[in-house]
């Protein structure tokens, strides 16, 4: 049976990995060959801290991994780039004309609302079908236009692009991470001109648009020389943006499941033929993005293992050493109630000591503020999966699509209070992991484009269940609230 290896650059905001995938018609294995950290780097400029991507450090720790997976697997004939959204880089001939900003820097405030004065928050909807998340591409690219930088550019690649240029020197913008922009017709799923000149930006900024599964091109003779290949490999486009590679590898053998897709972030939601833009769809700030193969993924964002990533990082800070297995162990332990907070609280967003907002924000509500660590622990878990919950139930009711059961997929999957209180919640099975099912994705388009597997979606996602079985949690019946 042929099989083929190919390379999945897989880059989240916290770390980044380089994983080898086999695949054959049945069969579907990786192997990690490089992980390396990530993270926003924080900037002075003039005066205000401005947060950014430490875009080479990132790309060299990416040849390193590429060049230990050429030099395990000389065969490997692909290569696909993924990783977070909305976040890009400028250039003028080539050349990176400022460090990518972080999403997490806030200097979009003033420009939303610039921009909302040009094309009101509804009428955006209508266009592009997204959630309003303020670090969406079109409000930095604002950002960028009143500091002067737009100006000097004369192309707009968002990261995994960026990194296909610098791997093959081709510009291509994938269409599920465009789709994250804020100015692709939802419709049509192409550049929208007049949305773009309206808002000021020049429709020249933006390459030409690529299909998950189509090839880049090769690797260019430098970078062939730098990862000691015999002979140049393909680049693919994979669903670029990590989310769209997740939702690709969800093990669903039945057609009516929601996913969750859980690391740093809680991306909640359900694959759809076609959007919804329905008034209580805007209302609830669910998004229409790209999905591989033309699907719509439904999906709300909800803040994820960032607010209990962001409060071990301000107890560590404090000088407490944490050990995150005990610390779950202990929320786990909790009998008392704790306070169920409202997750998609914006006050969250930013870096910074997490319990202290997440204390202001029970106080405010006038819920009993977590005491201990494992209280707080046991408070964030309950609160995401009450996030998570009415992700779910509010991506049904909106799209009109039946839910029978629920796979957790990413990080957050190994997270067994996680799954359990989110089960328990819903009142539906949970069915946990693969945890890397965004290097999952991504290896499995580059092995349909290599013609190694074939077939829908549905078929990929039968592999991934034979080849990584989920974990089953049903709920605890008493606390079923629907
Ligand atoms: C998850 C993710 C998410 C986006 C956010 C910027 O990594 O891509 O889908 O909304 O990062």
């Amino acid at each position: 049976m042929p099989h083929a290896i190919v390379a999945a650059v897989d880059l989240g905001a916290t770390s980044g990995r380089v994983m080898l995938g086999h695949v054959g018609r049945n069969e579907l294995r990786l192997r990690s060959v490089a992980r390396f950290p990530n993270g926003p780097t924080p900037v002075n400029e003039n005066g205000r801290v401005s947060l950014h991507w430490n875009i080479s450090e990132l790309y060299r720790n990416v040849l390193a991994g590429l060049t230990t997976a050429v030099a395990e697997e000389p065969g490997l004939v692909s290569i696909g780039v993924d990783s977070w959204a909305v976040d890009y880089a400028l250039l003028h001939q080539g050349r990176m004309l400022q460090v990518p900003y972080h999403y997490r820097d806030d200097r979009t405030r003033p420009a939303v609302d610039t921009l909302h004065g040009i094309a009101a928050p509804g009428e955006l909807y209508e266009a592009n079908g997204l959630q309003f998340l303020p670090f969406n591409s079109l409000y930095q690219l604002a950002a960028d236009q009143d500091a002067g930088t737009l100006g000097l550019a004369d192309q707009f690649l968002l990261v995994p692009d960026l990194l296909n240029y610098w791997l093959t020197g081709v510009s291509a913008a994938e269409r599920t991470n465009a789709s994250t922009t804020g100015l692709l017709d939802v419709r049509t799923g192409d550049w929208n001109e007049p949305l773009i000149s309206r808002l000021g930006f020049n429709r020249s900024l933006f390459p030409p648009l690529v299909n998950a599964g189509s090839r880049i091109g090769s690797l260019l003779p430098s970078v062939v020389a730098e990862l000691r290949a015999a002979s140049p490999i393909a680049v693919t486009a994979v669903g670029s943006h990590d989310t769209a590679s997740a939702v690709v590898a969800v093990p669903a053998t039945d057609e009516d499941f929601a996913y969750i897709s859980c690391g740093t972030w809680g991306l909640v939601g359900v694959e759809l033929d076609g959007p919804v833009l329905s008034a209580a769809s805007r209302a609830a700030n669910f998004t229409n993005e790209g999905g591989v193969d033309g699907r719509v993924r439904y999906l709300h964002n909800v803040m994820g293992l960032w607010l209990l990533s962001e409060a071990i990082r301000s107890w560590e800070a404090e000088g407490h050493s944490i050990v995150l297995a005990d610390l779950l162990r202990e929320a786990a332990a909790v009998t008392d109630p704790v306070a169920v907070f409202d997750a998609d609280d914006q006050r969250f967003l930013a870096p910074g000591d997490m319990p202290t907002r997440i204390r202001a924000c029970c106080v405010e509500n006038g819920l009993a503020s977590p005491r201990t660590k494992a209280e707080m622990v046991r408070s964030i878990l309950e609160s995401l999966a009450d996030a998570f919950a009415r992700g779910v139930q509010h991506a049904s009711l909106l799209s009109g699509k039946t839910v029978r059961e629920v796979h957790i997929v990413g990080g957050g999957s190994q997270n067994r209070l996680l799954c359990q209180l989110t089960a328990d919640r819903l009142g539906l099975p949970v069915l946990a992991g693969p945890v890397e099912a965004t290097a999952i994705g991504n290896v499995l388009i580059q092995a349909r484009a290599q013609g190694l597997v074939t077939g829908s979606l549905e078929e990929l996602r039968a592999l991934v269940a034979r080849s990584f079985v989920p974990e089953r949690y049903l709920p605890a019946r008493s606390l079923v609230r629907r």
